[in-house]
Protein backbone atom coordinates (compact mmCIF):
# COMPACT_ATOMS: atom_id res chain seq x y z
CA UNK A 1 0.00 0.00 0.00
CA UNK A 2 1.30 3.57 -1.04
CA UNK A 3 2.22 5.49 2.02
CA UNK A 4 -0.16 8.55 1.68
CA UNK A 5 -3.22 6.01 1.18
CA UNK A 6 -1.71 3.83 4.93
CA UNK A 7 -2.25 7.42 6.45
CA UNK A 8 -5.24 7.80 4.98
CA UNK A 9 -6.81 4.43 6.03
CA UNK A 10 -5.36 4.53 9.38
CA UNK A 11 -6.42 8.02 10.26
CA UNK A 12 -10.05 6.71 8.71
CA UNK A 13 -10.07 4.29 11.00
CA UNK A 14 -9.00 6.47 14.43
CA UNK A 15 -11.77 9.10 13.00
CA UNK A 16 -14.57 6.40 12.94
CA UNK A 17 -13.39 5.07 16.35
CA UNK A 18 -13.36 8.36 18.18
CA UNK A 19 -16.28 9.18 16.20
CA UNK A 20 -17.86 6.16 17.52
CA UNK A 21 -16.47 7.08 20.83
CA UNK A 22 -18.35 10.35 20.62
CA UNK A 23 -22.02 9.82 19.32
CA UNK A 24 -21.62 6.42 22.44
CA UNK A 25 -21.36 9.09 24.67
CA UNK A 26 -23.97 12.05 23.39
CA UNK A 27 -26.59 9.24 23.32
CA UNK A 28 -26.20 8.86 27.48
CA UNK A 29 -24.83 12.00 28.74
CA UNK A 30 -25.23 14.88 25.92
CA UNK A 31 -27.24 17.68 27.21
CA UNK A 32 -28.30 17.42 23.48
CA UNK A 33 -30.59 14.42 23.69
CA UNK A 34 -33.11 16.62 25.52
CA UNK A 35 -33.03 19.46 22.57
CA UNK A 36 -35.58 18.71 19.72
CA UNK A 37 -33.57 20.37 17.43
CA UNK A 38 -30.65 17.82 17.49
CA UNK A 39 -28.72 16.19 14.96
CA UNK A 40 -26.59 13.44 14.37
CA UNK A 41 -23.77 14.74 12.46
CA UNK A 42 -22.45 12.19 9.79
CA UNK A 43 -18.85 12.84 10.10
CA UNK A 44 -17.80 10.22 7.81
CA UNK A 45 -14.29 11.57 5.60
CA UNK A 46 -14.75 11.99 2.46
CA UNK A 47 -11.17 13.13 1.39
CA UNK A 48 -8.29 12.08 1.30
CA UNK A 49 -6.64 13.85 4.88
CA UNK A 50 -5.21 15.92 5.39
CA UNK A 51 -7.24 19.25 3.85
CA UNK A 52 -6.10 23.03 4.21
CA UNK A 53 -8.03 25.89 3.29
CA UNK A 54 -7.21 30.05 3.51
CA UNK A 55 -8.87 33.08 2.54
CA UNK A 56 -8.19 34.18 -0.60
CA UNK A 57 -4.62 33.57 -2.90
CA UNK A 58 -2.82 32.47 -0.31
CA UNK A 59 -0.99 29.35 -1.19
CA UNK A 60 2.47 29.82 0.13
CA UNK A 61 0.55 29.35 3.45
CA UNK A 62 -1.84 26.40 2.37
CA UNK A 63 1.88 25.38 1.07
CA UNK A 64 3.44 25.53 4.55
CA UNK A 65 0.54 24.22 6.76
CA UNK A 66 0.35 21.18 4.75
CA UNK A 67 4.10 20.13 4.70
CA UNK A 68 3.29 20.44 8.43
CA UNK A 69 0.20 18.37 8.31
CA UNK A 70 2.42 15.66 6.00
CA UNK A 71 4.85 15.44 8.97
CA UNK A 72 2.04 14.16 10.91
CA UNK A 73 2.23 17.29 12.90
CA UNK A 74 -1.41 18.57 14.68
CA UNK A 75 -4.00 20.63 12.60
CA UNK A 76 -3.18 23.41 15.53
CA UNK A 77 0.73 23.49 14.40
CA UNK A 78 -0.36 23.96 10.41
CA UNK A 79 -2.18 26.64 10.99
CA UNK A 80 0.07 28.65 13.09
CA UNK A 81 2.89 28.10 10.66
CA UNK A 82 0.47 28.88 7.37
CA UNK A 83 -0.28 32.34 9.38
CA UNK A 84 3.33 32.91 9.87
CA UNK A 85 4.19 32.89 6.60
CA UNK A 86 1.76 35.69 5.64
CA UNK A 87 2.73 37.66 8.84
CA UNK A 88 6.30 37.55 7.94
CA UNK A 89 5.63 38.88 4.00
CA UNK A 90 6.42 42.41 4.03
CA UNK A 91 4.74 42.61 0.87
CA UNK A 92 1.60 41.86 2.25
CA UNK A 93 0.06 45.06 3.41
CA UNK A 94 -2.87 43.31 5.16
CA UNK A 95 -0.91 41.52 7.89
CA UNK A 96 1.50 41.40 10.03
CA UNK A 97 5.30 43.24 9.41
CA UNK A 98 4.07 45.49 6.51
CA UNK A 99 0.82 45.80 7.52
CA UNK A 100 -0.75 48.92 6.30
CA UNK A 101 -1.37 51.39 9.88
CA UNK A 102 -3.85 52.51 11.45
CA UNK A 103 -5.15 56.78 10.47
CA UNK A 104 -2.24 57.43 13.41
CA UNK A 105 0.55 55.74 11.67
CA UNK A 106 0.81 52.73 13.82
CA UNK A 107 0.53 49.16 12.76
CA UNK A 108 -1.95 46.97 15.13
CA UNK A 109 -2.78 43.55 14.65
CA UNK A 110 -5.25 41.29 15.63
CA UNK A 111 -5.19 37.69 15.46
CA UNK A 112 -6.53 34.33 17.41
CA UNK A 113 -6.07 31.07 16.74
CA UNK A 114 -8.39 27.72 18.47
CA UNK A 115 -7.61 24.48 18.91
CA UNK A 116 -9.33 21.30 18.34
CA UNK A 117 -10.29 21.19 22.36
CA UNK A 118 -12.21 24.73 21.73
CA UNK A 119 -9.46 26.40 23.31
CA UNK A 120 -9.15 30.00 22.17
CA UNK A 121 -6.30 32.49 22.56
CA UNK A 122 -6.07 35.96 21.07
CA UNK A 123 -4.59 39.31 20.99
CA UNK A 124 -5.43 42.67 19.61
CA UNK A 125 -4.50 45.89 18.45
CA UNK A 126 -0.67 44.22 19.03
CA UNK A 127 1.75 46.39 17.92
CA UNK A 128 5.83 45.88 17.12
CA UNK A 129 5.50 42.10 17.03
CA UNK A 130 5.64 40.29 13.53
CA UNK A 131 3.73 37.22 14.95
CA UNK A 132 0.88 38.26 16.49
CA UNK A 133 -0.39 34.52 15.52
CA UNK A 134 2.17 33.11 17.98
CA UNK A 135 1.69 35.19 20.27
CA UNK A 136 -2.09 34.43 20.26
CA UNK A 137 -1.38 30.46 21.14
CA UNK A 138 0.86 31.63 23.62
CA UNK A 139 -1.85 33.89 25.69
CA UNK A 140 -4.63 30.47 24.84
CA UNK A 141 -1.58 27.66 26.01
CA UNK A 142 0.13 29.73 28.78
CA UNK A 143 -2.14 32.15 30.59
CA UNK A 144 -5.49 32.02 32.03
CA UNK A 145 -6.79 34.06 29.83
CA UNK A 146 -8.23 34.21 26.13
CA UNK A 147 -6.95 37.74 24.94
CA UNK A 148 -4.38 39.64 25.54
CA UNK A 149 -4.71 43.67 24.02
CA UNK A 150 -2.45 46.61 23.16
CA UNK A 151 0.65 47.38 25.44
CA UNK A 152 -0.45 44.10 28.25
CA UNK A 153 -0.03 42.05 25.13
CA UNK A 154 3.62 43.42 23.51
CA UNK A 155 4.67 43.11 27.00
CA UNK A 156 3.75 39.26 27.50
CA UNK A 157 5.22 38.93 23.78
CA UNK A 158 8.33 40.77 24.75
CA UNK A 159 8.63 38.54 27.90
CA UNK A 160 7.85 35.40 26.46
CA UNK A 161 11.29 35.87 23.82
CA UNK A 162 9.25 37.49 20.89
CA UNK A 163 11.36 40.82 19.17
CA UNK A 164 10.22 44.21 19.04
CA UNK A 165 10.44 45.34 15.95
CA UNK A 166 9.38 48.58 13.32
CA UNK A 167 6.71 47.02 11.16
CA UNK A 168 5.71 50.22 8.74
CA UNK A 169 7.55 49.97 5.83
CA UNK A 170 8.30 52.28 3.28
CA UNK A 171 5.77 51.54 1.48
CA UNK A 172 3.31 50.87 3.78
CA UNK A 173 4.36 54.66 5.50
CA UNK A 174 4.30 56.43 1.87
CA UNK A 175 0.58 55.23 1.01
CA UNK A 176 -0.82 56.50 4.58
CA UNK A 177 1.08 59.87 4.18
CA UNK A 178 -0.75 60.08 1.07
CA UNK A 179 -3.76 58.78 2.31
CA UNK A 180 -3.71 61.46 5.10
CA UNK A 181 -4.23 64.18 2.43
CA UNK A 182 -7.98 63.58 2.31
CA UNK A 183 -8.24 60.96 5.25
CA UNK A 184 -11.26 59.80 3.63
CA UNK A 185 -12.18 56.50 5.53
CA UNK A 186 -13.49 54.50 2.86
CA UNK A 187 -12.52 50.50 3.69
CA UNK A 188 -12.08 48.87 -0.25
CA UNK A 189 -13.60 46.31 -1.46
CA UNK A 190 -11.25 44.02 -2.58
CA UNK A 191 -7.51 45.44 -1.37
CA UNK A 192 -5.82 43.13 -3.36
CA UNK A 193 -5.91 39.75 -4.06
CA UNK A 194 -4.70 38.57 -0.57
CA UNK A 195 -5.75 40.15 2.95
CA UNK A 196 -6.88 38.63 6.21
CA UNK A 197 -5.44 35.81 6.39
CA UNK A 198 -7.83 33.14 7.79
CA UNK A 199 -6.89 28.86 7.49
CA UNK A 200 -8.59 25.69 8.54
CA UNK A 201 -6.98 22.35 9.02
CA UNK A 202 -7.54 19.03 9.53
CA UNK A 203 -5.12 16.87 10.19
CA UNK A 204 -3.96 13.24 9.59
CA UNK A 205 -6.22 12.44 13.07
CA UNK A 206 -9.15 14.39 11.26
CA UNK A 207 -9.23 17.34 13.76
CA UNK A 208 -9.89 20.43 12.99
CA UNK A 209 -7.89 24.22 14.46
CA UNK A 210 -8.45 27.42 12.93
CA UNK A 211 -6.39 30.82 12.97
CA UNK A 212 -6.98 34.00 11.49
CA UNK A 213 -4.58 37.31 11.47
CA UNK A 214 -4.78 40.58 10.05
CA UNK A 215 -3.83 44.22 10.48
CA UNK A 216 -7.28 44.78 9.87
CA UNK A 217 -8.80 47.57 7.66
CA UNK A 218 -6.33 50.18 7.14
CA UNK A 219 -6.69 53.81 8.52
CA UNK A 220 -8.95 52.36 11.32
CA UNK A 221 -9.45 54.60 13.81
CA UNK A 222 -6.58 54.11 16.98
CA UNK A 223 -7.65 51.00 19.42
CA UNK A 224 -10.37 49.93 16.82
CA UNK A 225 -10.51 46.32 17.14
CA UNK A 226 -11.92 44.14 14.09
CA UNK A 227 -13.70 40.56 14.02
CA UNK A 228 -10.67 38.75 13.13
CA UNK A 229 -9.63 37.78 16.46
CA UNK A 230 -12.94 37.65 18.22
CA UNK A 231 -14.05 34.01 18.52
CA UNK A 232 -17.58 33.30 16.71
CA UNK A 233 -16.82 36.21 14.52
CA UNK A 234 -14.06 36.35 12.95
CA UNK A 235 -13.31 32.70 13.74
CA UNK A 236 -14.90 29.32 15.30
CA UNK A 237 -14.14 25.86 15.72
CA UNK A 238 -16.27 22.68 17.05
CA UNK A 239 -14.04 20.08 16.38
CA UNK A 240 -16.72 18.09 16.36
CA UNK A 241 -19.19 19.92 14.07
CA UNK A 242 -16.41 22.25 11.75
CA UNK A 243 -15.11 25.88 11.66
CA UNK A 244 -15.55 28.62 9.36
CA UNK A 245 -13.05 32.13 9.16
CA UNK A 246 -14.46 35.79 7.75
CA UNK A 247 -12.30 38.26 5.95
CA UNK A 248 -13.75 42.00 4.73
CA UNK A 249 -15.47 44.69 6.86
CA UNK A 250 -15.03 43.33 10.40
CA UNK A 251 -18.01 45.23 11.38
CA UNK A 252 -20.65 43.53 10.00
CA UNK A 253 -19.23 40.20 10.49
CA UNK A 254 -19.22 40.89 14.41
CA UNK A 255 -22.73 42.14 14.26
CA UNK A 256 -23.85 39.24 12.80
CA UNK A 257 -21.42 36.51 14.70
CA UNK A 258 -20.70 35.27 11.42
CA UNK A 259 -18.18 31.93 11.91
CA UNK A 260 -20.33 30.92 15.03
CA UNK A 261 -23.36 30.68 12.63
CA UNK A 262 -22.08 28.88 10.30
CA UNK A 263 -20.73 26.81 12.68
CA UNK A 264 -24.09 26.11 14.35
CA UNK A 265 -26.14 26.09 10.50
CA UNK A 266 -23.22 23.05 10.14
CA UNK A 267 -24.52 21.71 12.89
CA UNK A 268 -27.88 21.74 11.82
CA UNK A 269 -26.91 19.61 9.10
CA UNK A 270 -26.31 22.48 6.36
CA UNK A 271 -23.35 22.25 3.99
CA UNK A 272 -20.37 24.13 4.34
CA UNK A 273 -21.36 26.22 1.23
CA UNK A 274 -25.42 26.41 2.09
CA UNK A 275 -23.99 27.82 5.97
CA UNK A 276 -21.52 30.03 3.92
CA UNK A 277 -24.23 31.23 1.90
CA UNK A 278 -26.90 31.83 4.46
CA UNK A 279 -24.63 33.54 6.93
CA UNK A 280 -23.77 36.07 4.08
CA UNK A 281 -28.01 36.15 3.84
CA UNK A 282 -27.88 37.86 6.88
CA UNK A 283 -25.61 40.68 6.51
CA UNK A 284 -27.05 41.48 3.29
CA UNK A 285 -30.79 41.15 4.21
CA UNK A 286 -30.57 43.76 7.13
CA UNK A 287 -33.22 46.83 6.53
CA UNK A 288 -30.11 48.95 6.83
CA UNK A 289 -27.93 47.05 5.18
CA UNK A 290 -25.22 49.01 2.56
CA UNK A 291 -23.89 45.74 1.41
CA UNK A 292 -22.78 47.20 -2.47
CA UNK A 293 -19.76 49.35 -0.11
CA UNK A 294 -17.99 46.61 1.12
CA UNK A 295 -16.97 43.27 1.26
CA UNK A 296 -17.28 40.06 3.43
CA UNK A 297 -16.16 36.00 2.61
CA UNK A 298 -16.59 33.29 4.76
CA UNK A 299 -14.83 29.83 3.95
CA UNK A 300 -15.73 26.86 5.80
CA UNK A 301 -15.38 22.96 6.49
CA UNK A 302 -17.66 20.10 7.62
CA UNK A 303 -16.14 17.26 9.96
CA UNK A 304 -16.59 15.02 6.28
CA UNK A 305 -13.79 17.57 4.93
CA UNK A 306 -16.61 18.87 2.89
CA UNK A 307 -15.94 22.69 2.42
CA UNK A 308 -17.32 26.16 1.23
CA UNK A 309 -16.65 29.69 0.32
CA UNK A 310 -19.51 32.26 -0.81
CA UNK A 311 -18.64 36.50 -0.95
CA UNK A 312 -20.71 39.48 -1.04
CA UNK A 313 -18.69 40.20 -4.05
CA UNK A 314 -16.83 39.13 -6.99
CA UNK A 315 -13.10 39.01 -6.46
CA UNK A 316 -12.77 36.60 -3.01
CA UNK A 317 -11.19 33.17 -3.22
CA UNK A 318 -10.10 30.23 -1.62
CA UNK A 319 -6.42 28.63 -1.32
CA UNK A 320 -7.43 25.21 -0.73
CA UNK A 321 -4.29 21.96 -0.17
CA UNK A 322 -6.14 18.74 -0.98
CA UNK A 323 -5.24 15.13 -2.49
CA UNK A 324 -1.36 17.05 -3.09
CA UNK A 325 -2.83 19.69 -5.30
CA UNK A 326 -2.85 23.49 -3.82
CA UNK A 327 -5.48 25.50 -5.64
CA UNK A 328 -6.78 29.16 -5.37
CA UNK A 329 -10.54 28.53 -6.41
CA UNK A 330 -12.39 31.94 -7.15
CA UNK A 331 -15.62 32.20 -4.99
CA UNK A 332 -18.98 32.71 -5.67
CA UNK A 333 -20.79 35.67 -4.49
CA UNK A 334 -23.78 37.77 -4.17
CA UNK A 335 -23.80 40.57 -6.11
CA UNK A 336 -24.39 39.79 -9.33
C1 LIG B 1 -11.00 43.52 9.90
N1 LIG B 1 -11.80 41.52 8.85
O1 LIG B 1 -10.15 43.98 10.63
C2 LIG B 1 -10.64 42.35 9.03
C3 LIG B 1 -10.03 42.89 7.80
C4 LIG B 1 -10.12 42.00 6.62
O2 LIG B 1 -10.19 41.69 4.42
O3 LIG B 1 -10.44 40.85 6.70
N2 LIG B 1 -9.92 42.49 5.47
O4 LIG B 1 -12.13 43.99 9.81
Amino acid sequence: MKRRNFIKNASLTGVALAVGNTLAHCATNSPKDNSSSATVIDKKIKVSLPLVIATWDVRQSTQRAWEELKKNSSSLDAVEQGCKIAEADKKNQTVGNGGRPDRDGHVTLDACIINKNGNYGAVVDLEHITHAISVARKVMEDTPHCILAGKGAEKFALENGFKAENLLTEASKKEWEAWKIKSNYHPKINIENHDTIGILAMDNNGDISGACTTSGLAYKMAGRVGDSPIIGAGLFVDNEVGAAVATGLGEEVLKTVGSFLIVELMRQGKTPQEACEEAIGRIVNKPDSNYKNFQVGYIAMNKKGETGFYAIHKGFSMSKFNDDKNENLPSDYYVK
